[in-house]
């Protein structure tokens, strides 16, 4: 890294990695790198994703919907190693063309439906199973404003300060300064409404907590880019009750480790194929017996 300011050129060509944790996976142009079919389980759900915030709120939703006793949310979820270039086979982007993960396939209609987009996997499945999206058209509205705003807020949270205070090659006071404020100004949004709401939309648990709870209550439990302290975190009482509340949930459990391939032998769960796989199949026990 240079410490001299960059001088932007008149056009900018891709002559070299950037740097930073994801340097050998980022490039300027979209498409398959390599054909490779997607894998397809015997479930109507099949679920290509790996346990980062944005994957884990689709866990976490089948979960609950599985706890809840919709049986249809039965799913196969397959592990996409997004650091070896796992979204870029030609069967992931034909399932989302973005080659991000989470990507849902609804084999369950005909022709099987792609979903792509954590948000808009929740909402589907929301709608597909009148679950976790209130009817009550004020309810819906606000349950809907709150998971649209961590589509627009989490950027800020992950592509800005995440990046810059834990994966960037060097650290900068300039772009850590500018992340840190607004973060902390989201931190403080979630503390304010919690304060007056136990759930996000209100008195019911919704998608919006789904949605909100990886990124925000994976910063406040520490749980995320080792930023607690940093961000003062303790300090966001209410979001904290939130956090813990949520993080106490046994669907939450579960859904959190699906596709987990890092951390703890014990949270991880590569693939998830039958409710008998979180007690039999983490990583701990098949490492274990092999
Ligand atoms: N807005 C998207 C973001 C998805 C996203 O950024 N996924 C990341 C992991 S959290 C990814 O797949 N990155 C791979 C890449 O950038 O090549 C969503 O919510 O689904």
């Amino acid at each position: 890294m240079s410490d001299t300011p960059y001088i932007p050129p008149r056009v900018w060509t891709w002559d070299k990695a950037n740097g930073g944790a994801f340097a050998n996976i980022n490039r300027p142009i979209a498409g398959a790198t390599h054909d490779k079919p997607l894998p397809v389980g015997k479930h109507p759900l099949q679920l290509y994703s790996l346990a980062t915030p944005n994957g884990q709120k689709v866990g976490i939703m089948l979960e609950e919907l599985l706890a809840a006793g919709h049986m249809g949310a039965e799913y196969d979820a397959w592990l996409v190693r997004i650091n070896e270039g796992d979204q870029f086979s030609s069967g992931f982007v034909s399932a989302n063309p973005n080659s991000k993960i989470p990507a849902l396939m609804d084999h369950s209609v005909s022709p099987p439906q792609r979903v792509f987009e954590s948000g808009a996997i929740l909402l589907y499945l929301a709608e597909k199973f009148g679950a976790f999206l209130p009817t009550d058209p004020a309810k819906r509205a606000a349950t809907i404003s709150w998971l649209f705003w961590q589509m627009g807020s989490a950027p800020l949270l992950g592509g800005g300060f995440g990046h810059f205070f834990a994966y960037a090659p060097d650290k900068y006071e300039y772009p850590i300064d500018r992340y840190t404020m607004e973060v902390k100004r989201q931190l403080d949004v979630l503390d304010r409404h919690l304060a007056e709401n136990d759930y996000m939309a209100g008195d019911e648990y919704s998608i919006a907590d789904m949605a909100i709870w990886p990124w925000y209550g994976g910063v406040v439990l520490n749980r995320a880019y080792g930023a607690a302290e940093f961000l003062d975190a303790a300090s966001y009482k209410n979001l904290m009750r939130w956090a813990e509340q949520i993080d106490a949930r046994p669907a939450v459990t579960r859904g959190r480790i699906v596709n987990k391939a890092s951390g703890p032998l014990e949270e991880q769960l590569h693939e998830r194929h039958d409710a008998s796989d979180f007690e039999l199949r983490t990583q701990d026990k098949l490492e274990g017996a092999a």
